[in-house]
């Protein structure tokens, strides 16, 4: 049998090891590997436009299925395209493994033409980020890069320039057959019991939890059960601890709920359990904190802390357990689900369309996606008012799923990952809730909907500006600049692309419309024309409060009606 090439290893070993494709745009430096998928039924080359779509997108599909996802972009500008999908990637801890193709070995370091050094670029985004110079470092250095992607989750970067790629491997079979460790990680008997004692001791607990909750929902309900306990969480959160949660008061952070805020604000011991919710300015100052992370470096790193716990949630909380005493106090839940109830139905009323009457509230519109939409949908949203109307409007159920740019904060991330939920989920309903400057941004990857046959339904919040920035510059006092778009008819060049295209002009318009959407079946746009104000300045948060911070570092959360900012500092618990 003829020798393999270097990149036909690489090849074999990601199908190996079960990577179904690998998103990029080709080139020339990329060749070696373009060519050795072209022999084989997978990994599939997913053929984008930008390959910062591709990143977005491996990134989806290892945060929907656990399993390490693979991009790759070509030497210098190609994978340079890389890195902010990468960065997302990296922050939101899914495994990924990038290719950076390089220039000729040979010529690195002369300033070649698109030579730039990888190994140097992607040190900030990645775990591991390494220089393959000769064929003897495969498939090594590849498996270290894809072991310590999955282990330690986030991103590793293999550079492998062109030639190297094409040289005769020495090795001819991956090194590693075993399948992925799954370990249990638990505080020790002495720690549990410590844990334990402090729980029991204490009548008004609140539990904050995060996206580290994943596939601990019974256990998290139970230790609510037992504690009495309210449940915030966190964004990242959401999707894994909303659901059937009879002790859920909400969010809290600047797009929460007064009631997830004040659960938290009112509590006398906190317990935060897989959480790495960043705004400091939410915690309370005198409860006794304790925190459960898998990861010992998360511990304190947001708040201060009484008491610190290595374990995953789900072992942790199974530990825990047994050793719980009931709490007979359930004044503290009763009152933060009160609060949550008023809070709740604030919301749902504002998420009203009033026949024929514009503007369109963008609040209705997701309020009617989430009830027209699959039980098992995956949903993605843009970084900007998107990622609000989603916290507050989508409903979880356990099996929908929602994405975002939560940790990274990029624009334009929602159009990329929902093809990348849609290319790993062919039969499932997909939607990307788009900003207009979110979707503008990496709007060359409409076209790729229809080359590679992806159904993806992508709602357009047309505002004609970055209206999140327009609240953050109102808030700060500041006049609003360079906010405005002009924008084209999204619809029509939706069709002009291949997709199905429409316009929600009234809100009458927006339930036929998305159920038109929703049913196509092929990919659909529909551009809402929403109202451009439903944010506006906070009235009660002052100039010199203001000055200097963004509204992130307000301890303030936007009203439900959006029309305020409630500045929590100063109004009153349970109003
Ligand atoms: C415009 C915008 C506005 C936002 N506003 C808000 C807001 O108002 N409120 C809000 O909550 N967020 C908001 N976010 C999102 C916010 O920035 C964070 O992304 C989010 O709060 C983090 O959620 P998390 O703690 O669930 O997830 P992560 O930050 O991913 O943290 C998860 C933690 O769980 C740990 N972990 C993982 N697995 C396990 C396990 N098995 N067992 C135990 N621990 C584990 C990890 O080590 C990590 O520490 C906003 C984002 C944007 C873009
Ligand atoms: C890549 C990137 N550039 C700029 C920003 C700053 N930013 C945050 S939200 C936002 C506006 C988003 O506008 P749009 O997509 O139209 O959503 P809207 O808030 O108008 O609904 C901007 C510019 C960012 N987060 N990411
Ligand atoms: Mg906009």
């Amino acid at each position: 049998m003829a020798k393999k090439n270097v990149a036909e290893l690489l090849v074999d070993v990601l199908a190996e090891s079960g990577v179904r494709q690998i998103y990029g745009v080709s080139g020339d430096s990329l060749n070696g590997i373009t060519d050795a998928m072209r022999r084989r039924e997978q990994p599939r080359w997913i053929h984008v436009r930008h390959e910062e779509t591709a990143a977005f997108a491996a990134g989806a599909e290892a945060h929907l299925t656990g399993q390490l996802a693979v991009c790759a972009g070509s030497c210098g500008p190609g994978n340079l395209h890389l890195i902010n999908g990468l960065y997302d990637c990296h922050r939101s801890r899914v495994p990924v493994l990038a290719i950076a193709a390089q220039i000729p070995s040979p010529e690195i370091g002369s300033g070649y033409f698109q030579e730039t050094h990888p190994e140097h670029l992607f040190a900030q985004c990645s775990h591991y980020c390494e220089l393959v110079s000769q064929p003897e470092q495969m498939p090594r250095v590849l498996e270290i890069a894809m072991q310590t992607a999955l282990s330690r989750r986030g991103v590793s970067v293999i550079a492998l320039p062109g030639d190297v790629a094409l040289r005769d491997a020495v090795e001819q079979q991956p090194r590693l057959r075993f399948s992925e460790p799954k370990p249990k990680v638990c505080p020790s008997d002495d720690e549990i019991t410590m844990l334990a004692q402090v729980l029991n001791q204490s009548r008004k607990i609140t539990i904050f939890g995060g996206a580290g909750c994943a596939g601990a929902h019974a256990e998290l309900i139970e230790v609510a059960r037992k504690l009495n306990a309210p449940i915030v969480h966190a964004m990242r959160g959401k999707e894994f601890i909303e659901y059937d949660n009879p002790f859920d008061v909400g969010m809290t952070g600047l797009l929460g709920f007064s009631s997830g805020y004040h659960a938290m604000m009112n509590c006398e011991v906190l317990l935060m359990i897989g959480t790495d919710f960043p705004y400091q300015q939410f915690f309370p100052k005198d409860a006794t904190i304790i925190q459960i992370d898998l990861r010992g470096e998360q511990l304190g790193r947001r708040t201060k802390l009484d008491y610190g716990f290595i374990g995953d949630t789900k072992t942790t909380l199974q530990e825990l357990l047994p050793k719980l005493e009931q709490n007979k106090n359930d004044e503290h839940l009763k009152a933060s689900l009160e609060h949550y109830q008023k809070a709740r139905k604030g919301l749902d009323e504002l998420a009203s369309g009033d026949g024929n009457r514009k503007p369109i509230h963008p609040q209705y519109v997701v309020r009617v996606l989430d009830e027209l939409a699959a039980k098992d949908a995956i949903f993605s949203c843009d970084v900007g008012t998107p990622t609000i109307w989603a916290a507050r409007y989508l409903t979880m159920n356990g099996q929908r799923r929602l994405m975002g740019s939560f940790n990274h904060g990029s624009m334009a991330n929602a159009l990329p990952q929902a093809m990348g939920a849609q290319v790993s989920y062919p039969g499932r309903q997909v939607v990307s809730l788009s900003g207009d400057g979110g979707l503008a941004m990496l709007m060359g990857d409409l076209l790729s909907l229809r080359q590679l046959g992806l159904p993806v339904k992508i709602i357009v919040f047309k505002n004609d500006s970055l209206a999140f920035v327009e609240l953050e510059m109102k808030g700060a006092g500041i006049l609003d600049f360079g906010t405005d778009l002009h924008n084209p008819d999204f619809a029509k060049m939706a069709e002009a692309a291949g997709l199905m295209g429409l316009t929600a002009d009234t809100p009458d318009q927006v339930r036929p419309m998305l159920t038109q959407a929703l049913q196509h079946d092929g990919p659909a746009l529909i551009e809402v024309r929403v109202s451009r104000q439903e944010l506006s300045m906070p009235p009660t948060i002052t100039l010199e409060q203001m000055t200097g911070f963004s509204l992130f570092m307000l301890k303030a959360v936007l009203s439900g009606r959006g029309d305020e900012i409630i500045d929590l500092a100063r109004t009153n618990l349970f109003r």
